[in-house]
């Protein structure tokens, strides 16, 4: 074509020029309309505006026309560069939107499963505590984490100025009551819960209350300042120590399995009589003083427990002669800390993927 243009000469040849400026634009739309893949276009390009394409080769043919022609043929080349320049963008955009930006997409490969998402080991245990609860009969309660003092305390059996206060280091909220005492906490522990739920509904009642504690104290490998709770109450009449002790047997080998060692020792809560706690066998050691799970003891606790002291019946309503009951409250993470052989409480709160990731 180069050289067509190049023999152009007087009014025929003006003509024939603006016939091949006609016939190169032609044929141009025509094949870009015809092209719907990213490699035609290229393709296309190449053969049209491209460095070595028709209206690049006649742009350069213009320097050999006659003096007269070269303007005239020169624009009109010009305007068929831009039109053709201007319908590429077009197609080009157009096929984009069928295709994803041309080269950004290849369809052939494999695609990318999204990352899924679990339950947080803790959540894990909880549900498995309450299920092993709920399959002996136990319905499943949940209660505030921001507490008042006399759910948290007085309702069970310690008053303000009762020296069991001490036991809990206590995270308080800024209001006061008319008094000029702080009223309102974040719950210690989910004992408040047995008052709650006695308040509102008549024995007998088996119940397991999952939740958060906060205690103002430092962290070591098995305290931390926030924990979780589950909390046990079964009250009826004839309730006894016996079921109290069947029952939460019963627990631990549905959650530990038959070859765990569970002991009962006394211990000391306002709100039971008798009360004891219940620890399991240290995974983590045969008694070595060394071991900072169980500092030697070979024993973790994991609850406190007791008869429901009749004082904290018959606050809430029900008639500590006609009524008894048993209650406990476990520490969640403890629980999962045993199971999963995890030596430090303070993994589950740091975010790490790595760890959460094995669960
Ligand atoms: C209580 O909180 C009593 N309310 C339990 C109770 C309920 C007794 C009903 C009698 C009747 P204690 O402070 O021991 O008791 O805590 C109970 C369990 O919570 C502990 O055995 C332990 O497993 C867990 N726990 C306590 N403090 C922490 C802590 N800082 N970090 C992690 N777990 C804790």
């Amino acid at each position: 074509m180069a050289e067509s243009v190049n023999n152009l000469n007087g009014d025929s040849a003006e003509r024939s020029g603006e016939d091949r400026i006609a016939a190169v634009r032609d044929a141009g739309l025509v094949a870009l309309s015809a092209s719907e893949t990213a490699d035609a276009l290229q393709e296309w390009r190449n053969q049209y505006i491209g460095r070595s394409g028709e209206v690049t080769l006649l742009l350069r043919g213009v320097g050999s026309l006659p003096a007269e022609q070269r303007a005239g043929f020169g624009q009109a080349a010009n305007r068929l560069k831009n039109e053709l320049e201007a319908a590429y963008g077009q197609r080009e955009a157009a096929i984009s939107v069928l295709t994803g930006p041309i080269g950004a997409i290849d369809v052939s490969l494999p695609g990318r499963s999204p990352a899924g998402g679990r339950l947080h080991p803790i959540t894990q245990t909880i549900r498995e505590i309450t299920a092993a609860f709920g399959a002996m009969g136990f319905q499943t309660f949940e209660g505030p984490e921001v507490e008042f003092e006399g759910y948290n305390f007085d309702a069970m059996n310690i008053p303000s100025d009762h020296p069991a206060r001490e036991m809990f280091d206590t995270f308080w909220l800024d209001r006061v009551d008319e008094d000029g005492n702080k009223s309102i906490l974040l719950r210690t522990h989910t004992s408040p819960m047995q008052a709650r739920i006695m308040e509102t509904h008549e024995p007998p009642i088996r119940v397991v209350v999952p939740g958060r504690c906060y205690r103002y104290e430092a962290t070591d490998a098995s305290h931390e300042w926030h924990f979780n709770q589950v909390e046990v109450m079964a009250v009826d009449e004839c309730i006894t120590f016996a079921d109290l002790k069947g029952t939460l047997y019963e627990f631990a080998r549905r959650v530990f399995g038959p070859e765990r060692k569970v002991r009962f020792r006394c211990d000391f809560f306002p709100f039971v009589e008798p009360g004891v706690d219940m620890s399991v066998d240290c995974f983590n050691c045969d008694g070595d003083p060394a071991c900072r799970i169980c500092r030697g003891s070979g024993w973790l606790e994991i609850l406190g427990a007791g008869m429901v002291h009749p004082e904290v019946l018959r606050r809430s309503g029900y008639d500590p002669n006609k009524y008894t009951g048993f209650a406990a409250g476990m520490g969640v993470e403890r629980v999962a800390m045993l199971k999963h052989g995890i030596d430090d409480i303070r993994h589950f709160y740091t975010n790490d993927m790595r760890f959460l990731s094995q669960f």
